[in-house]
């Protein structure tokens, strides 16, 4: 006797209770539609640097040592008790720099490199973008870099080395022993304001600089073709934004996840893709027509 036929998924119920079509999970429909995008909008979250060793911000890697991770990226819980957001941000910084960009990173790098109308929103604060080589010109990003401080109370900004110096009293503290807030080094310029960690915390505006640039960008001729979404939850604003934003311009939207597709927050439609995996080697595949085999990992 034959099985039941296994049920027919491709419409699911939408947040409002109408039917919906379900997005598409063709690899190939995605190559043809790839192979002729020339401007192409990418949106990268802590999904992609998953494969690299680095927790996410929600789910299972959202919990610090019982902390939320979500609470301790607040200007109030650095107000509150600036020395355990700092251990949670040292604990990040030498996580980052022990960890190598995966296959998705460089795919995404060699998209840009192939696709001048490439260009890529970053949330992720890890470095690794960076270190792939992602052309500078062709990356935001939106929320800072771990290896960034600046000042709570003046406009300091201090990047990269000059950082690294200014942090020299934290990162010396042993990873296991308790930092005291008497560690942390007061700012160079105002001398009144703690550093902080370099990076955008919620309630906290994305500089306007930056901002202004995406929505040029957005705006300009011609169209958008593709708007690839990866490894992020899409629950934070104004990142999220940008994918409404790309299809009014006529974007497909394609989505690369490890959970299943949540119809509630991307909003995905019939012309749209959804991918289910890990993004450092789903990412490599789907943007094969472009960038060939040849992304691999040092
Ligand atoms: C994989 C995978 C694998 C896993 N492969 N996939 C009410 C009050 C106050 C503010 C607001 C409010 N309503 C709205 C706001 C604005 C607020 C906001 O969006 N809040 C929402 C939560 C509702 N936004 C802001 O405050 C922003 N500023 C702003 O809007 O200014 C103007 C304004 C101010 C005040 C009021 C209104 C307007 C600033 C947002 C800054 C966010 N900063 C953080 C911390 C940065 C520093 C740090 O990293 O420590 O950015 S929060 C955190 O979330 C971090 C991330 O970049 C960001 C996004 O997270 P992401 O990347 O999506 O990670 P996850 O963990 O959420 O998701 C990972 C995904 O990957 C999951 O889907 C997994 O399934 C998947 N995955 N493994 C593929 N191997």
């Amino acid at each position: 006797m034959s099985s039941p036929a296994v049920p027919d998924y491709s419409a699911v119920v939408s947040a409002t209770g109408f039917l919906r079509p379900r997005a598409s999970r063709s690899t190939e429909l995605f190559h043809d539609h790839l192979s002729t995008s020339r401007r192409l909008l990418v949106l990268i979250g802590a999904g992609l640097s998953a494969a690299s060793g680095l927790p996410t911000f929600r789910g299972q890697g959202g919990l610090w040592r019982k902390h939320d991770a979500k609470q301790l990226s607040t200007p109030a819980a650095f107000e509150d008790d600036p020395a355990l957001v700092w251990t949670f941000y040292l604990e990040r910084i030498r996580a980052a720099k022990d960890a190598k960009p995966n296959a998705g990173h460089l795919a995404l790098v060699e998209l840009a490199e192939k696709r001048e109308g490439c260009l890529t929103i970053s949330m992720n604060i890890d470095g690794l973008s960076e270190r792939a080589r992602h052309a500078a010109s062709q990356i935001h990003f939106l929320h800072g870099s771990l290896f960034d401080v600046k000042c709570n109370k003046c406009d300091l900004l201090l990047r990269d080395a000059e950082a690294d110096t200014a942090l020299q009293p934290l990162l010396v503290q042993p990873p296991e022993s308790p930092l005291q807030q008497s560690n942390i080094p007061h700012c160079p310029k105002c001398h009144v304001g703690l550093l902080r960690p370099g990076v955008v915390w919620f309630t906290e505006p994305i500089p306007s600089g930056m901002l202004r640039s995406i929505h040029a960008w957005i705006e300009a001729d011609p169209v958008i073709d593709t708007m690839l979404v990866v490894g992020t939850s899409a629950e934070v604003y104004p990142a999220t934004a940008y994918i409404e934003g790309a299809r009014k311009r006529g974007a497909r939207v394609a989505a690369v996840n490890i959970e299943q597709e949540d119809p509630a927050l991307l909003g995905l439609e019939e012309q749209d893709w959804y991918f289910q995996g890990d993004a450092a080697e789903l990412v490599p595949q789907l943007l094969e027509p472009v960038i060939g085999r040849g992304a691999s990992v040092e």
